[in-house]
């Protein structure tokens, strides 16, 4: 028989130590910032530092998640509805944090993750409209592990989307309006400003060696400030 999980017998989340516990850090933007071209530098960047990663993604991450980001970004699915649509992203972190994020970091594992719940708050907070205090009550309850490090590849709405739609293929968030992208990136730099010591914003509209320039000297940094021998 099928069981449903509840609050007590949901397995105990995976205590992580302060001490050995691995870092996590969040890659976030608009469409075509360039992010996915960035994770290979931020696991090299790792890797030279003799540090274990993980790299990963949402929604995905966990074949629960990628089944997820399959539905949400499916051209097909026109009738999602903003809260489903919500519901749907949070789902997918729920099981990502619970059966990769946690145990790697308790683990002693670093964790990159080609966006997280900012991503929420920009799309779904600034882009759909929900309610803000809707997302932070489903963080709260769902993924209430914070990134040590995010950083915010910034760049002009419409380079982006022109960046993206080289690539051919729109998805159905991608098939949105400029103001619709608008709003998310307000949203994205409102709260790196809210958030200055976790949110280092990198001008992603210059060449991809600047930007990597750019993304390695705060890697860098923030790995002289974690301790980590160079
Ligand atoms: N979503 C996600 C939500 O709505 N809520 C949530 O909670 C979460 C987690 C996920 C979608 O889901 C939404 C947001 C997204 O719409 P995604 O694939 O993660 O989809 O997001 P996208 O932004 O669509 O991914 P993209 O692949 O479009 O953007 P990237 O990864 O930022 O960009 P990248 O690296 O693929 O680069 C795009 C193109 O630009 C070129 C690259 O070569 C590539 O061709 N490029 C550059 N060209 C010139 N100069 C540079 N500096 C360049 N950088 C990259």
């Amino acid at each position: 028989m099928t069981t449903i999980d509840s609050p007590d017998r949901a397995p105990a989340r995976v205590a992580a130590d302060p001490a050995t516990r691995g870092r996590f850090i969040t890659l976030e933007g608009g469409e075509g910032a360039g992010k996915s071209t960035l994770l290979a530098l931020v696991r090299e960047r790792l890797a030279a530092r003799g540090i274990d990663v993980v790299l990963t993604r949402e929604p995905g991450g966990t074949p629960l998640g990628e089944a997820v980001r399959a539905l949400v970004l499916d051209p097909a699915q026109r009738g999602i509805r903003a809260e489903s649509e919500l519901l749907l992203v949070f789902a997918a972190r729920a099981q990502h944090v619970r059966e990769l994020i946690e145990p790697a970091l308790a683990a002693g594992r670093w964790v990159v993750s080609d966006r997280y719940t900012d991503a929420s708050y920009a799309y779904q907070g600034g882009g759909r409209g929900q309610p803000i205090e809707r997302i932070a009550a489903l963080e709260a309850w769902v993924a209430p592990i914070r990134p040590d490090l995010s950083l915010l590849l910034d760049l002009p709405v419409a380079q982006g989307l022109a960046r993206a739609g080289a690539r051919g293929a729109t998805d159905r968030i991608e098939a949105e309006d400029a103001a619709f992208f608008e709003r998310v990136r307000a949203v994205y730099r409102e709260r790196a400003a809210a958030e200055p010591g976790r949110f280092r914003i990198i001008d992603a509209s210059q060449p991809l060696a600047a930007v990597c320039a750019a993304a390695a000297t705060q890697l860098d940094a923030f790995l002289d400030l974690a301790g980590v021998a160079a």
